[in-house]
């Protein structure tokens, strides 16, 4: 066992500003109108930092110093920006315990996370897309003889990123490793929950980017989100939230006619088919994993697993185990790397939660554990824990078919294949799914039938950069991670050369 911190500090290894300003143009500018807001820990409530406040001077300040970088910066070659890449991930990896610690500080979650998944994942992506950039090829057509088609990639120039707070750094990554890769230079906005492990990220990795290729604007979703996406001065918008802030995001830039990525909420279904019983009890006790993790990062997943769907003839065993597993999920100080979930991410979040577990109740669902606040007492009394919760209902229910973004999984029944599938499918998101099954067939034809952008069959909540992921239906658009991310981040320039020295 590790303790980061003594309770209520993240001390030694991380000593944050007590102001962060925006950073711009290689440099810490302070925010045009002087205004600032406070930065709370979720770990004990209590704000630890303000948080420069942003409006659209800011935006403009940022988008003017992007568009001086941007030329340069996508004349580099592939290989120059690759080795910046590769820079960037060794200084995060050297740095790895420090900003693990920043990250729980701000946004909660456990440190065991954020040492072995977040940050360790951030690191890989920029490695990722290091390689990924120098293995990319162009194309060429011979449309005959002597006319050719030649196809060059092109950075788009200067692009808008707005990220959420429930993998601050990690989400900061998938946008920024594949956008720079690409020769883009970018303005991206922070969850305002959750800004200060960027910035503490950007004091250690900044130096390695040449001045305006990242610039960070804080604030708030209406005074700095939105002048960044509808602004006429960026080329793509990239974004992950809520859906309703999607749709907003795609109305502004309907406006300026730019490409838009949207990674949204989700309802992702869990299926677990009969035969996990009837296999070898490490398989059941996988299958059991996969089930708890609707309470990895606190629920605060967009692919959380929010809705177990169990075989009936296995139905009640497997519940009366999964209750079993869930009661030992160790809760505590998040900065505690024996502790397995932490706090929620914000006060707001907290309230939503708690709202459904009242929803849940009132619309007649079962609570088989969990259900409440987690009350931790002395320093963490004011901080946002909650019981990681299963309720048993059934799919027509307010919490089977809205994200709370919560520790909180609907579980129900299903009879056979198609009624799992309908069931699945019966929800207006498409993010991810879980099919458990020792049955090929089985696993492939659910896995093939379910209405999402990512199945995992016979694990869950894995990321790896080389595995596409997004979202079907209202989920959102576009995809994240592997090769083709590249191609969200770049124009295509064909060159139609012909090489005849005849009229044709
Ligand atoms: O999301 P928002 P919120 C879901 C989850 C959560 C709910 C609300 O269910 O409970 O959304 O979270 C910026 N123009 N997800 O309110 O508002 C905002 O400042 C431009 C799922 O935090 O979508 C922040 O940086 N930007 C999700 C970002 O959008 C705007 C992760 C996300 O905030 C804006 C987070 C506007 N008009 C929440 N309004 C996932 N898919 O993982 C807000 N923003």
């Amino acid at each position: 066992m590790v303790v980061y911190a003594a309770p209520g500090q993240p001390d030694a290894l991380v000593s944050f500003q007590s102001r962060y300003e925006h950073y711009i143009g290689g440099a810490w500018v302070p925010p045009v109108q002087g205004r600032y807001f406070e930065n709370v820990t979720p770990v004990t409530g209590k704000p630890f930092c303000e948080i420069a406040r942003g409006t659209a001077e800011d935006i403009e300040a940022a988008l003017d110093a992007a568009h001086a970088a941007a030329p340069a910066w996508g004349r580099t070659s592939p290989a120059e920006r690759a080795v910046i890449l590769n820079r960037i991930a060794d200084r995060i990896e050297e740095n790895l315990e420090a900003i693990a610690v920043a990250e729980t500080w701000d946004n909660g979650k456990a440190v065991r996370e954020t040492l072995n998944a977040d940050i360790p994942l951030a690191v890989d992506h920029f490695r990722y897309f290091a390689g990924a950039i120098r293995a990319q090829e162009g194309g060429i057509s011979q449309i005959d003889e002597d006319l050719v088609a030649y196809h060059f990639h092109e950075p788009l120039g200067v692009v808008g990123q707005i990220i959420p707070w429930n993998f601050p750094i990690l989400m900061a990554t998938w946008k920024l490793a594949p956008a720079l890769a690409a020769g883009n230079a970018v303005v991206l906005k922070p969850a305002e929950q959750t800004p200060a492990s960027i910035l503490f990220l950007f004091e250690l990795i900044g130096d390695l980017l040449p001045p305006g290729v990242v610039n960070i604007v804080n604030g708030f979703g209406a005074e700095a989100g939105k002048p960044l996406a509808s602004n006429p001065r960026i080329r793509k918008i990239a974004f992950t939230g809520e859906t309703t802030t999607g749709r907003l995001i795609m109305q502004y830039a309907s406006e300026n006619i730019i490409p838009v990525t949207l990674e949204l909420g989700g309802k992702s279904p869990n299926i677990f088919f009969e035969d996990v019983r009837a296999r070898d009890d490490a398989y059941w006790d996988k299958a059991q994993e996969g089930f708890a993790m609707f309470a990895l990062n606190q629920g605060e997943v967009c692919t959380c697993p929010s809705r177990a769907l169990i075989q009936e003839s296995i139905a009640d065993d497997f519940l009366a185990a999964a209750v079993d597993r869930t009661e030992r999920i160790t809760r505590g100080n998040p900065l505690d790397t024996d502790t397995m979930m932490g706090a929620q991410a914000s006060n707001d979040q907290f309230e939503k939660i708690k709202s459904y577990l009242d929803i849940g109740r009132q619309e007649g669902a079962q609570v088989l554990t969990g259900g409440e606040v987690a009350d931790l007492g002395g320093e963490y009394a004011d901080g946002f824990y909650i019981q990681p919760t299963i309720f048993r209902g059934d799919n027509s229910m307010r919490v089977f078919q809205e994200e709370i973004f919560g520790p909180v999984v609907a579980a129900t029944t299903f009879r056979d294949f198609d009624d799992a599938i309908g069931i699945a499918n019966d929800t207006l998101y498409g993010l991810g799914a879980g099919v458990w099954s020792r049955d090929g067939n089985t696993a492939y034809r659910a896995g093939r039938a379910i209405q999402a952008g990512r199945v995992w069959v016979n694990n869950y909540h894995a990321y790896p950069a080389h595995a596409a992921f997004g979202g079907y239906k209202s989920s959102g658009i576009g995809r994240e991670n592997h090769l083709m991310m590249l191609d969200h981040y770049q124009q295509t320039k064909n060159l139609l050369v012909s090489y005849s020295e005849t009229a044709q």
